[in-house]
C-alpha cells in the first residue's frame, strides 16, 4: 500500500475564529464545508490520546453492534478531555457563522472504524432519527483525530440536499435505503472529502452522507459534535439521548443536558 504523507494542511480559521465569506456561502450552497486546522497539532495529539484512552475503556458500550463503526454517545459527561474538545468555542462559533444563528449541543459522539472493518456508513440523513420539532436546519462537526484519506473512511456527501426535509429515517447499514426513500438523490454527483487530522467538515441534518470502509491498519478516530436550533422543541419520539430525561412532547430542549458553552 502506498505511504500516507503526513505534512500540515493550514488552517481556513482567521485569527478573529472565523471562517471566510466564501465558506460560509458554500455550507449554504452545499449543505457541507470542509474547514481546514480547527484543531492545531497539540490539541490534535491531546485529544486523540484522550479518545483512544476513551475508547479502549467504553468499546463495549458501543451502540452500533454491527461492525460499521463504535459508536460512543455524550462523552462531554463522561471524559474531561473529551469534554474540552465538544466545548471548543472556536468550533461553537463557526457552526453559528454557519448557520446563521444561536445553536445549543444536541449530543456528541466519538465514532471509530476499526483498523479493516471493512464496512461503509451507507448513505442517510442525520436529522430524521432525531425527536426533534420546531428548529431550523441543525448541523455536525465532524472532526478528524487522525489523517482520514478516502481509504481509512472520510464521508461523501450528497451536494444541495439540505432542503430534502420530510423523507423516512434510513437504515445506514443499507446501501440503498436512501436512494429507496427519494430515487431522485441517486443521480446527484457524489463529492468525498479527505481530511487530514485537525480539519473538520460540517454538515447539515438533512444533508445526504456516507463514509468509506477503513481499510486500512489504523484506527478512524472521529469526534463528532451536533449542533442544534436554540429553539428546538421534543417531539416524543424515542432516542437515546432524551429517554432519560423524563420529557413531554413540545418541551424545549434548552436543560443543562443541552449546554452552549461556547456562548
Ligand atoms: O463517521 C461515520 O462513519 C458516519 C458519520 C455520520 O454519519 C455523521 O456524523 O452524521
Amino acid at each position: 500500500m502506498a505511504m500516507i504523507t503526513t505534512e500540515q494542511s493550514g488552517s481556513d480559521v482567521g485569527a478573529d475564529g472565523r471562517v471566510p465569506d466564501a465558506l460560509v456561502a458554500a455550507y449554504r450552497e452545499h449543505g457541507f464545508v470542509r474547514v481546514r486546522g480547527v484543531l492545531d497539532a497539540g490539541q490534535v495529539e491531546r485529544f486523540r490520546a484522550g479518545a483512544e484512552a476513551f475508547l479502549e475503556a467504553h468499546r463495549g458500550e458501543s451502540l452500533e453492534k454491527q461492525g460499521t463503526f463504535s459508536q460512543l454517545v455524550n462523552v462531554w459527561q463522561r471524559d474531561q478531555t473529551l469534554r474540552e474538545l465538544t466545548f471548543d468555542a472556536r468550533i461553537g462559533r463557526i457552526a453559528e457563522q454557519l448557520a446563521g444563528f444561536s445553536l445549543r449541543l444536541w449530543h456528541d459522539q466519538m465514532l471509530v472504524k476499526e483498523p479493516h472493518n471493512n464496512a461503509a456508513t451507507e448513505f442517510h440523513q442525520d436529522r430524521p432519527y432525531w425527536p426533534h420539532t420546531g428548529d431550523r436546519l441543525p448541523l455536525s462537526a465532524w472532526i478528524a483525530l487522525v489523517d482520514v484519506p478516502p481509504e481509512r473512511g472520510c464521508m461523501t456527501f450528497l451536494p444541495g440536499t439540505q432542503d430534502r426535509a420530510g423523507l423516512r429515517p434510513q437504515d445506514l447499514h443499507e446501501e440503498e435505503d436512501l436512494f429507496e426513500a427519494d430515487p431522485s438523490l441517486r443521480w446527484i454527483p457524489r463529492v468525498t472529502v479527505p481530511l487530514r487530522a485537525g480539519d473538520c467538515t460540517f454538515h447539515s441534518g438533512y444533508t445526504g452522507h456516507m463514509a468509506l470502509p477503513n481499510r486500512t491498519g489504523q484506527a478512524r478516530l472521529a469526534h463528532v459534535t451536533i449542533f442544534m436550533d436554540e429553539a428546538t422543541r421534543y417531539s416524543g419520539a424515542g432516542h437515546v439521548v432524551t429517554d432519560p430525561l423524563g420529557l413531554t412532547v413540545g418541551d424545549r430542549l434548552d436543560s443543562d443536558a443541552f449546554p452552549r458553552p461556547w456562548a
